[in-house]
């Protein structure tokens, strides 16, 4: 764990807090760990810059130096008995279990109860905690568990929060739950996230992250953060974001997630791009960004211009899914499909890659239906990486009160609330077929033929082959090999013998380093000839003079000379009659 010791030496006492953010287990109940995860936990830099502003503040009292570690479970292993100890040398201190996500619960609690049979004391938040109590009349039983543990429950968000948590614990006297839902602070001037370099560094590709902005002004019925994190945007200055970039910066990071879950929806979207075009283009820092928007982002002027040039190179859609019935169904009417490509061409002509999000498992969806839309996707829809989510009721989300209030069976085991898991019943499909189907659409989408048309989309469009590439092996690869959604993808999978899920037996070691053993072989036997394949595939691409020229059904304008594209009419028949859609009869008439 990397240690940020901020006290002043000349403090006469200490007090410790070790800050974790926990992954989740596997099939086999091992944590899934990485040597090298791929994306930043936005959650554990939030929290740490709240530490150290209590640090900075000598917020316990001028004599006490607050000691801060931070460490992300998906690429570092806890050691328990080491933290306690640290904690106790110290003189004192805590546990903040970190952004706990409802599959991450199950790990976070027995992390939670090995650090209380040590004594230390443990406050948990995230969005399992704030959702539940968010959304549900009574305490549900896991967190009740976690309160008879003794760990403490923080709901809500901890700006200008924390100094009255540190000084309950400080003081032995905290309170169980510490409940802020109904207080969202406002982010102007707002302590930022910010995580010491070598914590960062244990992310490939060096990204750390900031949210710009919280809220949402949409209402999809799956969604949870519009339950915790509230409907109105609430937005960080400029001058906050350019502080984060040089604090950053200053540690020779200048790799960004922005983790808004709809940035183009931050009102504050347009002085925050242009202060970072200003720092790209007059400062020269090498900014890069990735950024979460929605499918209608294209309609608003000089957005996607703008964030192409404050150095946005890949973007994440909620794209969700393409069968009109299943968005509205789940009140996305936000979507509109006749707009998709137009949105998706927009973004290639700034040269940046797309990632849409798929959810397979919309009442409408049948193991036909999911086929035939992937295959007009391939067809129609400009994509680089597309990704498959089960539609999920996540604790938080108003289809999960709807469920828990009408008394509908979900699957008890949190850990399997992942989105890579069936967690209720689905009305045409059974669970098998559920999970053949959401199996199949990763095969059905990663074939060796349409990774050959992606990567021809990309030389067309000028988007770096390499880039793409690279994703579509790990995207391809992840589930069919590793067993887990690329979003929780790392390099080189580690598994540690005695962290095993609690009530688990720990394997002697007789049976289990010959397994692991065997265990690793087997992803490099399989992910070897995945890399070859596709660097092959791409060798032929470049070796085609015609590849700059590709063109195909995807890449052509929605509308060119009053002819509508064959993707609209596919669903002509379930568009609903809302503002700007496409009227039916001009369709199939
Ligand atoms: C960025 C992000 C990611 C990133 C990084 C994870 C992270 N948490 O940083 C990545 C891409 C890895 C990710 C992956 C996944 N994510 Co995600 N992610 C987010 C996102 C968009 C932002 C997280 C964030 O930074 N929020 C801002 C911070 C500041 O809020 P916060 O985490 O709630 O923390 C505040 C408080 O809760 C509190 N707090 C938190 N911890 C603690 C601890 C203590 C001691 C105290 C006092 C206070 C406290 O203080 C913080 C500051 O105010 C959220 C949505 C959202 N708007 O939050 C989804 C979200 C958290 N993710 C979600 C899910 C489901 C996933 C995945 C399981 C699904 C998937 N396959 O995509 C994977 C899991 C993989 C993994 N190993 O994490 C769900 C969780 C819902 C739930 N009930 O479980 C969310 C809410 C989105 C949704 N779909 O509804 N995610
Ligand atoms: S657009 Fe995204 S963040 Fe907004 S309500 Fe829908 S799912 Fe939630």
């Amino acid at each position: 764990m990397a240690a940020n010791v901020l006290g002043d030496v000349l403090a006469k006492r200490a007090f410790r807090v070790v800050l974790i953010k926990p992954s989740h287990y596997d099939h086999d109940g091992y944590v899934i760990q990485w040597l090298r995860s791929t994306l930043p936990s936005n959650s554990l830099a939030s929290v740490y810059g709240l530490i150290e502003e209590c640090a900075r503040d000598r917020v316990l009292g001028p004599d006490v130096a607050i000691e801060i570690e931070a460490c992300d479970e998906c690429n570092t292993i806890v050691d328990v008995a080491g933290a306690a100890k640290r904690i106790r040398a110290a003189g004192g201190g805590m546990v903040g279990l970190i952004g706990v996500q409802s599959n991450q619960y199950p790990r976070a609690l027995d992390l939670g109860r090995q650090f209380r049979a040590l004594g230390v004391p443990v406050v948990m938040g995230g969005f399992h905690v704030s959702g539940c109590i968010a959304m549900l009349p009574t305490l549900p039983p896991d967190l009740q568990e976690a309160l008879d543990l003794g760990i403490h429950l923080f709901a809500g968000e901890a700006e200008g929060r924390m100094t009255e948590v540190l000084c309950d614990i400080a003081a032995g006297n905290a309170k169980p739950i510490y409940n802020h839902l109904n207080d969202l602070p406002e982010m102007a001037a707002a302590v930022y996230p910010i995580l010491p370099r070598e914590v960062v560094t244990r992310v490939a590709g060096h990204y750390s992250s900031f949210d710009a902005g919280r809220g949402c002004p949409f209402q999809c019925s799956f969604c949870t953060i519009i339950n915790v994190q509230g409907r109105k945007s609430r937005y960080r200055t400029p001058d906050d974001v350019e502080a984060i970039v040089r604090a950053n910066a200053d540690r020779n990071i200048t790799r960004f997630f922005i983790t808004d879950d709809n940035f183009a929806r931050n009102r504050n979207w347009e002085p925050i791009l242009d202060r970072l075009i200003q720092l790209r283009e007059n400062e020269h820092f090498k900014i890069r960004l990735m950024l979460q928007v929605d499918t209608l982002c294209h309609r608003i002027p000089g957005f996607i211009e703008k964030a192409a040039r404050a150095g946005c190179n890949a973007v994440f859609i909620g794209l969700e899914n393409i069968n009109p019935e299943s968005l509205m169904g789940t009140k996305k009417r936000q979507n509109k499909i006749w707009e998709y490509r137009d949105m998706l061409l927009a973004w290639r002509r700034h040269k940046v890659v797309t990632y849409a999000g798929y959810i397979l498992g919309f009442p409408t969806d049948t193991p036909e239906s999911i086929a035939r839309d992937i295959e007009i996707i391939k067809k129609e829809l400009p994509i680089d990486v597309l990704e498959f989510f089960y539609l999920t009721p996540l604790p938080g989300s108003e289809d999960h009160k709807n469920l828990h209030s009408r008394g509908v069976p979900m699957d008890p085991d949190l850990n399997n609330y992942d989105l890579e898991h069936a967690c209720t019943a689905h009305p045409k499909m059974s669970k098998d077929a559920w999970m053949n189907t959401y199996n199949g659409a990763w095969s059905r989408y990663y074939t060796d033929e349409h990774v050959e048309t992606i990567l021809r989309r990309a030389v067309a469009s000028g988007i770096n082959p390499k880039k793409v590439l690279d994703l579509l092996i790990i995207f391809s690869g992840s589930v069919r090999i590793e067993g887990v959604h690329p979003l929780q993808f790392g390099f080189f999978r580690r598994k540690v013998r005695t962290q095993r899920r609690y009530g688990m037996a720990v394997v002697n070691p007789l049976v289990f380093y010959p397994w692991r053993a065997f265990d690793i072989l087997r992803a490099v036997g399989l992910w070897l000839p995945l890399v070859r394949r596709y660097r092959r595939i791409m060798a032929r691409v470049m070796a085609d003079p015609a590849a700059p020229t590709y063109h195909d059904e995807a890449l052509r304008p929605r509308i060119v000379d009053g002819e509508t594209d064959r993707f609209v009419e596919a669903f002509a028949d379930k568009i609903p009659h809302t503002h700007g859609a496409p009227v039916r009869a001009a369709l199939v008439g």
